[in-house]
């Protein structure tokens, strides 16, 4: 197996658990030992007391990491040992320049690892699929996700050792955390993003598309995917029409180019789970570096550990990760399991 280097690039509060407090508990918990980088610290996610990481600042570390994650790379080649797989996961970022900075040391470091991997693969029989390339192309014709089959590709995509999950984390229920020009920011990073895992709000933002049915959320996903992102995850979106459900939704473009989505629909506790995005993005990371396609599987295990851990802690007003680490540290076969379905178009 190829060693990990996993980067939480989130925020940090000192009361609570949102951001890096999630993800480094939850990726240590299942195994994994990520390089947490703050992007804030402030007091607690309800009171932005405290102070931003500085551009300046933040190209200082992210400068050190991408230099040692090069050379790494290079000491590797040539000693006969399997490359590293890196994989970014980003967060709560609260100015435009904090994303941009992010954004060109991720495509800059990506570019490096691609171009020693085609030289160290020269010659070689079995190279993988290039990691660019054959996502760019109109879906024009639609797939309602019922075959299995279509995974495998995705799979393909994904098993690369250079991933950027990148959460879009900006705000909820119509209401931004982060600042205004960061919408802006987050649009330029779409063509360089793997997996994106907005909420409805996010989604709404990114694609300039208010959503108020199912077709909506068909449209803007269809719009990032065009763009380049492989896989879109929609956390949860809500219709005025159904008040007891929230439903997410996967999509990504088959080898034909052709559009595959299925959702998934969950009971809605009265919780405000903010933070539950957070812990739903670590957990997709884990997932996916560890059993790569199947995403439609990969999913509903997710979906199923962010439900228990809610429903755990629906009395006491935050999302009470300690006390079910077992669970997030489970198989994510525990309880009702929650099926992918169809989107009918
Ligand atoms: O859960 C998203 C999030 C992350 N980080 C900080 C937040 C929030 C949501 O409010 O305030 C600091």
């Amino acid at each position: 197996a190829s060693r990990e280097n996993i980067i939480s690039i989130q925020s940090h509060v000192l009361d609570g658990f949102c951001g890096n407090n999630i993800a480094s508990f939850v990726l240590r918990r299942r195994g994994h030992a990520p390089k947490i980088f703050n992007t804030v610290q402030y007091y607690s996610k309800y009171k932005h007391v405290g102070f931003e990481m500085k551009q300046e600042e933040m190209q200082t570390i992210l400068g050190a990491l991408k230099a040692d994650l090069a050379a790494m790379e290079s000491g590797n080649r040539g000693k006969g040992n399997h490359r590293s797989g890196v994989y970014f996961l980003t967060g709560y970022i609260k100015t435009k320049e904090c994303v941009e900075t992010v954004m060109s040391h991720i495509w800059e470091l990506k570019n490096e690892y691609n171009e020693k991997r085609d030289k160290q693969m020269d010659g070689h029989l079995d190279a993988p699929l290039p990691i660019e390339g054959k996502m760019n192309g109109d879906a024009t014709k639609w797939h309602n996700g019922n075959s299995c089959a279509d995974d495998s590709f995705l799979g393909k995509l994904l098993s690369v050792d250079f991933l950027w999950i990148c959460d879009p984390v900006m705000g909820d229920n119509g209401k931004l955390y982060v600042d205004k020009d960061v919408i802006f920011a987050y649009k330029k990073c779409i063509p360089f993003v793997d997996i994106m895992t907005p909420n409805q709000f996010e989604l709404e933002l990114l694609c300039d598309w208010k959503i108020k049915n199912e077709n909506d959320v068909t449209t803007c996903i269809l719009f990032l995917l065009n763009r380049g992102v492989k896989l879109i995850v929609v956390t949860s979106v809500q219709y005025p029409f159904d008040k007891d459900h929230l439903y997410s939704y996967v999509g990504y473009l088959n080898s034909q180019g052709e559009l595959v989505t299925f959702k998934y629909k969950i009971i809605r506790f009265d919780f405000n789970a903010c933070g539950s995005g957070d812990l739903f993005a670590a957990l997709l990371l884990s997932f996916v570096i560890r059993h790569r396609g199947n995403v439609r599987l990969i999913v509903s295990k997710v979906l199923n550990i962010v439900h228990n851990v809610i429903k755990n802690s629906l009395s006491s007003g935050e999302l009470n990760i300690i006390e079910n680490q077992d669970i997030i540290a489970c198989d994510g076969l525990c309880g009702n399991f929650i099926k992918a379905e169809p989107v009918c178009a």
